[in-house]
Parts: C-alpha cells; structure tokens; sequence
C-alpha cells in the first residue's frame, strides 16, 4: 500500500473483494441492502447512519423515520459490520446537568471518536429549524447534548477526528428550511466545542451531478496525501433531486483548501434499492470504516432514504482516481472568506 492512514484501525473489517471485470472506483457490497424497511415495531425505514469499531464489534447512530414519519436516531450494535440489532426505541439525550433534553427530531447522524469520547453530529431542530445538534457519549449508555454547534439553518456538520492546530474542525452545510436547492461546504474551528468561528469556504456546486448543492458525508480520513473527504452531491432533474456521491482531498493543516477534488461521481444510484424507495435515487454516504494496514475502505451510504447499503474500495485506487480526474474549480481554491 502506498497511501499512510491515520484513522481507527478496523480488523474485522466486513468486506467483499472487486467482483470479476468490475471496473468501477467502489463497487456495491452482494448482500445489499443491509437494513432496510420495518426493521424493529417503531421503525418505518433506517437510512443515512454512522458507525465506529467498538469492541470487538460495531457500535453505530442509526438514522430511523418511525411510523410516524418523525426522523430519530437509534443506536445499533453488530458483530461484523453488516447484520445489526437495532434498539427500537430512540436514543435518550440528556443535558450536561443531567436532565432529560430530547431533540423535537434528529436525522442524518456522524459519529468520531476524539481520545476516548465519541461524538455524535446530526441535523437537530431548533426552534422547529435544522441546524447541528452535538452530543457525546463515552459507553454508549449515557448520552449528554452539547450546546448546537450552529444557528440555523444548517445540515450535514462533520467533526474531524483529531483538533487541527489546536482547535476542533467542523464542516458544515448552511441551508434553509425546506428541501434546499443550493448548498456548499464550509469549515468552522473551535476550541471548546462550544464557541466556533474562522468559518471558511471548502468547496462549491459546481455542475452535472454536484451542480445544485453538495454536503460532507463520512468524517474525513487522514492520510500523507491529504484528508480524503466523501461527499454527496445533489443534481436537480424534472423528477426531483438525484443524489451521487464523489471525493476529494483536503490540506492536512488547512482543510479549507482543496488539493484535488474528482470530477466524476464515485457512486450515482443505479441499484434498485437505490433508485426505487421512499425517496427514489439517493445515495448519501455518513460514515467509513478502514483497515489501515491495507487501506480497504467501507463506505456506508442510505439508499432511496430505505436502506443501508455498503460499498467496497481501497483507499490508494481512490487517491490516485481522485488525482487523475481531479478538476478544481472557482471557490476550491481557499478563498477562505471573501
Ligand atoms: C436531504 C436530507 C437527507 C435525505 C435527502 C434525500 O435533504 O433530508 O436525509 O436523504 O434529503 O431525501
């Protein structure tokens, strides 16, 4: 392996290798889609989620729209990455004195361990608005909220998984209230996870299938080439939004500038669980396991806002994909603020 990572090592990593003739940059995982409808009495479909090793298994933040159509995050367990215990009932937040403090709603959950805390990012009503909610857990028994990152309106926050010249580094997506019909990332610092600032601009929509907004997915990987960040791009059809998802590389000390950013999606829905469901053609990635002795990566993506499905890859092919068909673009070039 060329590539250096930086990240939680997975040993059992769940994996498939490249099916014969395949010549896509990730290729889908057979068993697809892993989760999917009613999969517990409360839970109508489980999507967009996030997990971490854990263990000598999985722990991970489901994202769950009840039968009721409420968005909530449920945790999950699993031995091997693919066949999960989902709780039926919600995640129970409490504040930082110890008091009950359950979000109206939460959806689109990521999850980071910092040392020996786990962090949980999701979109979090305030005030009825989207914006990012932020707790921790260090069990995954008691779950404690932090002051929302952001006002709204916001989505997809993101936290790096180590502080970056001291400060923790969050990406985010400002939005408005509705099924948003714009959207770039930026980045903001802090020292606290309390008080944030320095926002930058990391990259814009541009155009095909990212040209009406794009969000962070996965928390980014860290390896000598610079952040490897996932993200979902959004293309505005006569039908409705398609959602793909594509990569690009970040500077290791200042993330708000792009190295290299692939003009190609890796991954556009084509599958059936992709392309037919409650929300047809979504694929939206939050999270990615690697195995950084020989960089294989998982990426776990929602389906159709029904499933889970995983994809398969190593992470040097996506490097130098990325590199290859990397195009930047006005915006990518840390302009920062302007
Ligand atoms: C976005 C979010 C996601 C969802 C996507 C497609 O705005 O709400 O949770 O997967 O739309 O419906």
């Amino acid at each position: 392996m060329k590539t250096k990572i930086i990240a939680q090592n997975v040993k059992n990593m769940p994996w498939e290798p490249r099916p014969e003739g395949n010549k896509e940059i990730v290729w889908r995982y057979s068993g697809n889609p892993i989760i999917g409808r009613n999969a517990t009495p409360s839970t109508a479909r489980v999507f967009n989620s996030a997990l971490v090793p854990y263990g000598d298994g999985f722990v991970g933040v489901f994202r769950a729209d009840d039968i009721y159509t409420m968005m909530r995050v449920h945790l999950a367990h699993s031995k091997d990455g693919i066949n999960w215990d989902l709780e039926d009932k919600p995640i129970e937040w409490v504040d930082e004195e110890g008091k009950p403090y359950q979000p109206f709603y939460a959806y689109d959950p990521r999850l980071v361990k910092i040392d020996d805390t786990y962090y949980i990012m999701w979109c979090t009503s305030f005030g009825y608005n989207p914006t990012i909610g932020m707790g921790y857990t260090k069990d995954f028994k008691t779950f404690t909220r932090l002051e929302n990152a952001f006002l709204p309106f916001n989505r997809n926050g993101v936290l790096f998984p180590r502080k970056i010249n001291g400060n923790y580094v969050m990406l985010s997506r400002p939005s408005d209230n509705g099924h948003t019909p714009f959207g770039d990332i930026f980045i903001s610092e802090s020292p606290d996870l309390t008080y944030w600032g320095k926002h930058r601009k990391v990259m814009a929509a541009t155009d095909g299938w990212q040209h009406l907004k794009i969000g962070a997915g996965p928390i980014p990987i860290e390896t000598n080439e610079g952040w490897l960040m996932i993200y979902h791009g959004v293309l505005h059809t006569c039908n409705g939004y398609v959602y793909s998802f594509g990569a690009a590389l970040l500077d290791l000390e200042n993330p708000s500038k792009v190295l290299y950013r692939a003009a190609p999606y890796m991954l556009t829905p084509e599958a059936d669980y992709e392309t037919i469901g409650f929300v047809p053609n979504v694929a939206f990635p939050c999270s990615a396991l690697v195995d950084t002795d020989d960089g294989r990566i998982a990426i776990y993506y929602g389906a159709a806002d029904t499933h889970i499905a995983v994809a398969f890859g190593y992470v040097d092919e996506i490097i130098d994909w990325i590199k290859k068909n990397s195009k930047l673009y006005h915006g990518d070039d840390n302009i920062g603020r302007d």
